[in-house]
């Protein structure tokens, strides 16, 4: 028989000492007050237990116990609210220097894939010491990741993308949960984190089988589905050039601009009516149901590479729109000047 029952999960990310620090603080403040109560009952029971002759006296009211009842517990929920919100944020923005794995959770497991092609079901290899952000789709029900040495979770969505982020502190292998009831076998769908030292992780990533990175996995299913007849760098081209559109202000025709994140780029291609973007026609016809999830990871991760390509560098210009539309008609004009002076070099991919 075994009596390890620990009372916290193993610390096993960045965030995971914070957030034990306010819970912490939590329990302090609670068991203070609680004992603190208890001890005045007693004390007062004692003191002012009835004794003959004694008469309970009427008090009314009392400006310094109330201010003081009230600026105490009000201070003290402002520290819990401010210290809370700011880890909050801090634990719900990855860091742009992340390292991208994207996840997709069914009834009843989990299937990630790297940026590099390498694909894993209930398991995911991480690297330690690097901060790594997880984007989350699920292809049926609700579910929710949870990694409870890392203190980090997520619900994971049909339709939307989630995402979370930790970065791994030590070497070992976690819990992976789904904790969300999401059907007969939940309490299966468990998996592990394997975090690594970031040697033994790139070898884990040449080990693994990879069909082409999943960028280049969404190229070839660009041409496949035929996006690539409308949205070229081309006079051929009936829809808008997708090149440097990831992470930039999009206009539409209703007059509004969006950001195109990973979630507009996914509504582009399955309900492409959503919003249209200014200048062009409804005409884009919809690919639900014609692309999985994993392969709508790929385009996504094909449509941010164009944008890197176009800006010599992932960072580059991402606040600046005005220039990076000028970059692009520049780039159209030039391709348009290259297939005058050589009409036989296919146009539209630049690899
Ligand atoms: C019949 C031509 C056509 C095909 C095929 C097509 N698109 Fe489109 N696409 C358009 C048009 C036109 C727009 C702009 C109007 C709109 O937003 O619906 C557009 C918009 C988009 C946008 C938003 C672009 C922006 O600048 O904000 C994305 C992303 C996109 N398409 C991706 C794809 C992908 C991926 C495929 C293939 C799976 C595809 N499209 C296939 C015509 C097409
Ligand atoms: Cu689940």
């Amino acid at each position: 028989m075994q009596f390890n029952v620990p009372f916290f999960p193993e610390q096993a990310s960045t965030a995971a000492k914070q957030v034990d620090y306010i819970y912490l603080f939590l329990v302090a403040i609670t068991a203070f007050f609680s004992l603190l109560i208890a001890a005045l009952i007693l004390f007062f029971i004692i003191k002012y237990k009835e004794k003959p002759g004694r008469k309970a006296e009427q008090i009314h009211g009392s400006m310094l116990l109330e201010i003081t009842w009230s600026v105490i517990p009000l201070g003290i929920s402002l520290v819990i609210f401010i210290w809370a919100a700011w880890l909050y944020v801090h634990m719900q923005r990855a860091p742009a220097n992340s390292l991208e794995v994207y996840g997709v959770a069914k009834q009843w497991m989990w299937k990630f894939q790297h940026s590099g092609g390498q694909r894993e079901i209930n398991a995911l290899h991480v690297p330690i010491g690097r901060p790594v952000k997880v984007t989350l789709i699920s292809q049926d029900v609700i579910h929710s990741m949870f990694v409870p040495e890392f203190r980090t979770k997520v619900d994971v969505l049909p339709n939307r993308y989630t995402s979370l982020w930790f970065e791994a502190t030590k070497p070992g292998t976690y819990h992976l949960f789904c904790s969300q009831y999401c059907g007969t076998k939940h309490s299966a769908m468990i998996g592990q984190v394997i975090a690594m030292t970031p040697e033994e992780f790139e070898n884990w990533l040449a080990s693994g089988k990879a069909e082409g990175s999943s960028a280049s996995n969404g190229e070839k299913l660009f041409q496949q589905l035929g996006c690539v007849t409308c949205h070229r760098a081309d006079s051929a081209a009936r829809g808008p050039n997708l090149m440097g559109l990831y992470g930039h202000p999009v206009k539409l025709t209703d007059g509004r601009t969006v950001i195109a994140d990973d979630n507009y780029i996914r509504e582009s291609i399955l309900v492409p009516n959503a919003k249209v973007v200014s200048g062009f026609q409804p005409i884009m016809p919809t690919f639900q149901g014609m692309i999985s999830e994993e392969d709508l990871f790929q385009v996504m991760n094909y449509i941010k590479s164009m944008g890197d390509q176009q800006q010599g560098g992932p960072l580059n210009n991402r606040s600046n729109p005005d220039q990076i539309r000028e970059n692009e008609l520049r780039h159209i004009q030039d391709q348009m000047k290259q297939q005058e002076t050589a009409p036989q070099k296919p146009a539209g991919k630049q690899k």
